[in-house]
């Protein structure tokens, strides 16, 4: 077991994500609610006040916290205990990502911020929203560098040697993250808070849209790594093996340094201010990044043929059988895996240059989100905290809670497959997202379009309350493992840490060598980015005054 004083730091962060978790669900539920006229908002609510915070909380708050909850745990064990410095650094990230949380919490709860995640300009907040999300970024680049720290101590002390994966991939998800806050931050500290405050007039909106989407894009990649992380080391410890391929693995997280972040622009296809050739650039480049992910499945895949192999399977699908099904740890995160299937194809429909002039805005991509980070990285983490909290804490993880586990992940998985199909459908037929409701004036091939089983506003609906039920489901099991559950006593009860073992005698050193990944990284970013931000600056039409249609 890690050092008692990195498990507490390790617990208040997955503590503060599943509050935050608690909070974003709720939200959720409330809106598709509303986008069914089902429920009528008190007056001091609104529709884009409540997207707004389940936006914010889910996605990046629940999100970070919990990853670096995860990380702390990893790299504590797979490096040795942290010593005081990077403690005390850890501690600081942790209160100044927090106090970042809780200004931005308290400024979109007083009606001050509904300006949902993107927060795009001319849309307006108060500026102590923008200050609370500059602080929130400051706070996680803390966090990094502190565990970043513990990596050069233990470098120092191995020279000559690869890490250990779990280290490895950490830090290589930490450069990613560092890199892309760049774009966030440069817009956050010299447009959106001068122009909130009223030390500017007006904001340069196409600027402000692409920095964001600089960094808006490998943010999914932040929130992706870490479960890809726990496919690659958690999942062969769960199936009795071996990591398929230590390379392999390694070198499809540097490819994501390199390829996830020139490719903002495939989130503006449709916005003027961008010529072709940079959009069409970009999209190539977003075609690179689907790579390391294809090269994931292969190597899921090898892993359980593997697995099933050693177990004596047969022909070619009876691994399938040989799988731990019954154990919840492995279904869940199985589960995740599946649904990344139409999640990445989705992605491939949405990076299309023309297939996104049908998807755009629509809530087809509301449908893609949530089975790209709403299920395969959201279940992997619920896959995780199912022993992770209990290994935290020194509690028991009953046979009832694995059951409930069941309960809570089938659940997840209903509800999200009537919730995304019926938004994939609907969002082809023309709903539209970030709206509270448009049936178009009651046209009446909207209505007839929006009536059938699956393309429905109520099958929507009733699939986010099946999602919420499962969500306080999970709730119960987190309150459990962190309070309530007997502690573990005998040698059999403690909950392992399942860090499968990986071959590095094939594995060539240069993987390692994070200089030509940052290198390379800033040379794809500036020739991405370069000609078309500074034609942005230089031909920017008046900046645009700040709006509050809220
Ligand atoms: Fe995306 C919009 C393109 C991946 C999240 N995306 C979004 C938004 C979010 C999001 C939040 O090009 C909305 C932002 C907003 O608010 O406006 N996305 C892609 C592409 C990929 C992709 C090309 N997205 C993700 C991931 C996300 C995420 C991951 C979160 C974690 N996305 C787009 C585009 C838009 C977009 C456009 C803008 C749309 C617009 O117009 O606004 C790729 O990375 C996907 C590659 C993935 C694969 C899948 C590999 C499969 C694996 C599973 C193996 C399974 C096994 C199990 C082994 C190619 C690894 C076997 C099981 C069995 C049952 C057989
Ligand atoms: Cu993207």
């Amino acid at each position: 077991m890690i050092a008692a004083q990195d498990r507490k730091l390790a617990l208040w962060n997955i503590g503060v994500a599943y509050i935050a978790f608690l909070i974003g669900t709720l939200c959720g539920l409330l809106q598709v609610f509303i986008r069914n006229d089902a429920l009528q908002l008190p007056s001091w609510l609104d529709y884009y006040q409540i997207l707004t915070a389940h936006g914010v909380l889910l996605a990046l708050i629940f999100t970070t916290y919990f990853i670096f909850g995860f990380f702390i745990t990893g790299m504590s064990k797979s490096l040795g205990s942290f010593g005081p410095k990077v403690r005390l650094y850890s501690w600081l990230g942790f209160w100044v990502t927090t106090l970042g949380t809780i200004m931005a919490t308290v400024m979109i709860v007083s009606g001050e911020a509904s300006v949902l995640y993107t927060f795009y300009a001319p849309l307006k907040a108060s500026g102590w929203y923008y200050v609370g999300l500059a602080l929130f970024v400051v706070g996680t680049w803390i966090s990094s560098f502190a565990l970043v720290g513990h990596y050069l101590v233990w470098r120092k002390k191995h020279k000559g040697q690869l890490s250990p994966l779990f280290a490895f991939m950490t830090i290589t998800t930490i450069i990613l993250w560092i890199i892309a806050c760049l774009g966030v931050v440069a817009t956050v500290l010299f447009q959106y808070i001068p122009w909130a405050f009223g030390w500017v007039d007006t904001i340069n909106v196409e600027l402000s849209r692409s920095l964001f989407w600089y960094f808006g894009h490998p943010l999914v990649y932040f929130w992706l790594l870490p479960a890809y992380m726990a496919w690659y080391v958690i999942v062969p410890k769960l199936i009795s093996t071996k990591v398929f391929s230590d390379s392999l693995a390694r070198l499809s997280f540097v490819l994501f340094i390199l390829f996830s972040i020139p490719v903002g622009f495939h989130h503006q296809l449709t916005e003027p201010g961008i010529s072709n050739f940079w959009k069409f650039l970009q999209v190539v480049l977003t075609f690179m990044v689907i790579i390391p992910s294809l090269m994931t499945a292969f190597s899921m895949f090898a892993t359980f043929e593997i697995s099933g192999r050693k177990k004596g399977a047969k022909g070619l699908f009876g691994w399938f059988t040989k799988l731990p099904w019954k154990d919840v740890r492995f279904t869940s995160i199985f589960v995740a895996m599946a649904f990344f299937i139409p999640g990445g194809a989705g992605g491939i429909i949405n990076a299309s240059f023309q297939l996104n002039e049908i998807v755009h805005n629509t809530l087809w991509i509301v449908g893609h989100f949530h089975i790209t980070v709403g299920t395969p990285v959201a279940m992997t983490f619920m896959g995780l905290t199912f022993w992770l909290i209990p290994y935290l804490t020194g509690r028991k993880f009953s046979k009832a809670m694995q059951k409930l586990g069941f309960v809570q992940i089938i659940t997840w998985t209903i509800g999200m497959l009537l919730m995304s199909t019926s938004q994939h459908i609907l969002g082809l037929l023309g709903a539209p997202r970030r709206t509270a409701y448009s049936n178009y004036n009651n046209h009446p091939s909207a209505l007839e379009w929006f009536d059938g089983i699956l393309t429905n506003h109520v099958t929507m609906a009733i699939g986010g309350s099946i999602l919420f039920l499962s969500a306080m489901i999970l709730i119960y099991i987190v309150v459990m493992s962190l309070f309530l559950s007997p502690k573990a006593v005998r040698a059999e009860d403690f909950v392992e840490f399942p860090m499968a073992e990986s071959d590095v005698q094939n594995t060539p050193k240069f993987l390692e060598n994070w200089w030509i990944w940052i290198g390379i990284a800033f040379v794809l970013i500036i020739i991405a980015y370069a000609i078309p931000l500074t034609g942005m600056i230089h031909h920017a039409p008046p900046g645009s005054e700040g709006f509050k249609t809220w």
